[in-house]
């Protein structure tokens, strides 16, 4: 397993490309035809989907825009691993190595200059339309910047935040933004808006996956996001003081959005494609006002196709390890942690324990949901069962759960406002019924049946020619 510490290539996202176009090139597909930012990028990447293949995307000629856009970044786990500087391991590995590199963030060092600021726009010739902002789904409201690092500072803490919200474009000047009511950003942003005070926002576009992960990795309020993004460089982030607000932003990304909040101020914001699969409704959202654009002279704009493969997988591999550790406290035999794909890597959690005493799996199930907002069903299980595996799970289920025992529900708790099965989905609430399950052997369970020596018979004494598979 080898860092990228020391690796040949720039920690950018350009760097990350010519590392893929050298040692990787069959990770990357180009696009040199012109193609519509209206549902041709994202018919595109959805068809590329469907037939099972994850490339990141790079469309050299988006019509209306001279930027080159770079999609579906995060859309295969191998090009996750590899921003990592990993070339084997599973999903256990992987989430093994980030939990290391998030127990041990690097604290970022200011800059004079970087090339995000190589050209600054600012007052009436910002026009974000020049980036090849796209429309993703059959009703979204209209175009929307889906892979914005914004990073807010705690009012209180001087602490920096960095989060990926959902950016609804309402004018040359003028963004929404979608803070769900899991997020520390909606904390944030929130204690501005109760002082009257405008919240400096940077809209990150365009930098390593390793950034990605660390910014997404799932961590405290207290933790500084940057500085996990450090961690998942294994070097320090580079960063250059915002040119309109009190922010300090990577000066190696490609392009910064400098923007502040309107006090007060809210427009219709969605319907937008999301990752449950549903739509989510139309909120009266906050406005930012964009005060300047800075970015290369050759930058790349960089997207995500939200509700696929790219979103997905690149939030739900990042909460494991916070769970994990959380259940750790509440019960220390926890064996291993999954965040499934048939759960959209969001609602359901599947635990392993090593069942010491009755009860246990429980407070298990419990430490998940303090630990993940996002959970809806916690399954907890004993050791031997394969969480890597619904179909284990579900046999647990079958066969260990008393109903009326083992599962236990929390009505009316905070869960995703985009939750289509919420206390009203079309009001967007965040009003969920959360669902535990003790899915472990109790005390009385019967002895299971099993062939004493079966394991040491080998079938081609018995049939000419057998090969197990
Ligand atoms: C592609 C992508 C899009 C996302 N869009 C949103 C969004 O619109 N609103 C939101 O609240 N979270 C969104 N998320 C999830 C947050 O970025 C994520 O939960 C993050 O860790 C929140 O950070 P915070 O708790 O530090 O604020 C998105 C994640 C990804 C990967
Ligand atoms: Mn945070």
């Amino acid at each position: 397993m080898s860092g990228i510490s020391n690796s040949a290539y720039a920690p950018d996202l350009h760097g990350f490309i010519e590392f893929l176009d050298a040692e990787h090139p069959d990770q990357i597909v180009r696009i040199t035809k012109e193609v519509d930012p209206k549902f041709e990028v994202s018919g595109i990447v959805e068809r590329l989907e469907k037939d099972g293949r994850f490339p990141l995307v790079i469309f050299e000629n988006v019509r209306g825009s001279k930027i080159p856009l770079v999609a579906n970044m995060h859309a295969s786990f191998e090009r996750l691993r590899l921003a990592l500087g990993m070339t084997e391991g599973g999903i256990k590995e992987f989430v093994a190595e980030c939990a290391v590199r998030q127990d041990n963030p690097i604290a970022p060092k200011i800059v004079a200059a970087g090339p995000v600021q190589e050209i600054v726009t600012t007052g009436g010739d910002i026009d974000v339309e020049e980036l090849p902002i796209c429309t993703y789904h059959e009703l979204d409201a209209g175009k929307y910047i889906t892979a914005g690092l914004a990073l807010m500072r705690d009012p209180d803490t001087g602490i920096n935040n960095v989060g990926i919200y959902r950016h609804m474009v309402h004018d040359r000047n003028l963004l929404g933004i979608q803070v769900s009511e899991t997020a520390d950003a909606n904390i944030i942003w929130k204690k501005y808006e109760q002082r009257g005070e405008p919240c400096p926002i940077a809209i990150i576009i365009g930098h390593h996956p390793a950034v990605f992960i660390g910014c997404l990795a799932f961590s405290a309020m207290d933790s500084d996001e940057l500085h996990i993004a450090g961690g998942m460089l294994q070097r320090p982030l580079e960063l250059v003081k915002c040119k309109t607000i009190p922010l300090e932003v990577p000066a190696d990304a490609e392009i910064v959005l400098e923007c502040v909040t309107r006090p007060g101020e809210r427009l219709a914001e969605a319907p937008f494609g999301e990752y449950p699969g549903t739509y989510g409704p139309q909120r009266m959202n906050p406005v930012l006002e964009i005060k300047a654009i800075t970015r290369r002279q050759k930058p790349l704009y960089q997207n995500a196709f939200v509700g696929h493969a790219d979103n997905l997988l690149l939030s739900g591999l990042m909460r494991t390890t916070f769970i994990e550790n959380t259940v750790r406290i509440a019960c220390p035999t926890v064996k291993a942690v999954a965040i499934p794909r048939a759960g959209r890597f969001r609602f359901f959690c599947y635990i392993a324990i090593k069942n010491m005493i009755e009860g246990e799996a429980k407070q298990a199930a419990m430490a998940a949901f303090v630990a993940d907002p996002f959970l809806k069903f916690v399954v907890v299980v004993d050791e031997d069962v394969d969480i890597a595996s619904d179909t284990d799970v579900l046999h647990a289920i079958a066969t260990r759960v008393r109903g009326d025992r083992d599962i236990f529900m929390v009505p009316y708790a905070k869960g995703s406002p985009l939750d289509p099965a919420s206390y009203d989905p079309a009001g967007g609430s965040h009003l969920v019924t959360k669902v535990g399950i003790d899915a472990t052997r109790k005390s009385n369970y019967p002895a299971e049946i099993s062939v004493p020596g079966a394991d040491a018979l080998d079938l081609a004494d018995y049939i000419e020619g057998y090969k197990s598979p």
